[in-house]
């Protein structure tokens, strides 16, 4: 298998957390986000992925972008240490924690956004600032409150699953923009403990390849 991404990635993040759950074996490509212009623009990576975006999975004959799809492609072919526990109910519950992370916030606080509102719009770097905090704020509020109802040692009873995958990568790239956790006792006691695990420390990206 072979896994493109980069090391501060949040979406990269999430799959190499997934194949270290896991236990899968697989060679790293990094793809730089921002050196020659940003090599997620090149032809070459491209033709992977013509989003331009990390990270892009593949396995044999599969090639696959969108860290979700990934992860659940993972769990069909490996369903052991099953990062989706628990009856119909419990599994959809795992699934949503994960969007709220996965799709409602970090396409807000994604690097071609932030590009956009500094290069094309203008905003100053005090405005994004504020901008990227106001949405870290209000996911994190709202998924303290769902954490008071779900959370053990982790987000959903003491099993790690998909929601941990999701909310490790956005808690530390929320450390970078708007570090404050204390309205979100929850939260981050349980990213602490997340991120003392084996599988969590082997996917960090200070212990990847291409970190700086
Ligand atoms: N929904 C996608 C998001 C992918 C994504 O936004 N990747 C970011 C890094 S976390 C990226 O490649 N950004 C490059 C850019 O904005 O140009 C997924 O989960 O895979």
């Amino acid at each position: 298998m072979d896994l493109y991404g980069y090391w501060r990635s949040s979406a990269s993040y999430r799959v190499r957390i997934a194949l270290a759950v896991k236990q899968l074996e697989f060679n790293y490509h990094a793809v730089h986000l921002l050196k020659d212009g940003g090599q997620q623009h090149h032809a070459a990576y491209q033709q992977l992925n013509p989003a331009e975006l990390v990270p892009t999975l593949v396995d044999g004959e599969v090639t696959l972008n969108q860290s979700l799809a990934i992860i659940e492609y993972l769990e069909e072919c490996y369903p052991t240490r099953t990062l989706l526990p628990g009856d119909a109910g419990q599994r959809a519950k795992i699934r949503a924690f994960a969007l709220d992370l996965a799709a409602d916030l970090q396409p807000l606080v994604n690097l071609r956004v932030q590009q956009f509102l500094k290069q094309q719009l203008k905003v100053g770097d005090d405005a994004n600032s504020r901008w990227l905090e106001h949405w870290f704020k209000a996911s994190f509020t709202a998924l303290e409150k769902r954490l008071e109802q779900t959370a053990g040692d982790y987000c959903f009873g003491d099993q790690v699953t998909l929601a941990d995958v999701c909310l490790v990568p956005q808690v530390y790239s929320a450390e970078r923009f708007a570090p404050d956790l204390t309205p979100y006792p929850i939260l981050s006691a349980v990213y602490q403990r997340l991120q003392a695990l084996p599988e969590f420390r082997q996917a960090h990206p200070s212990a990847q390849p291409d970190a700086e």
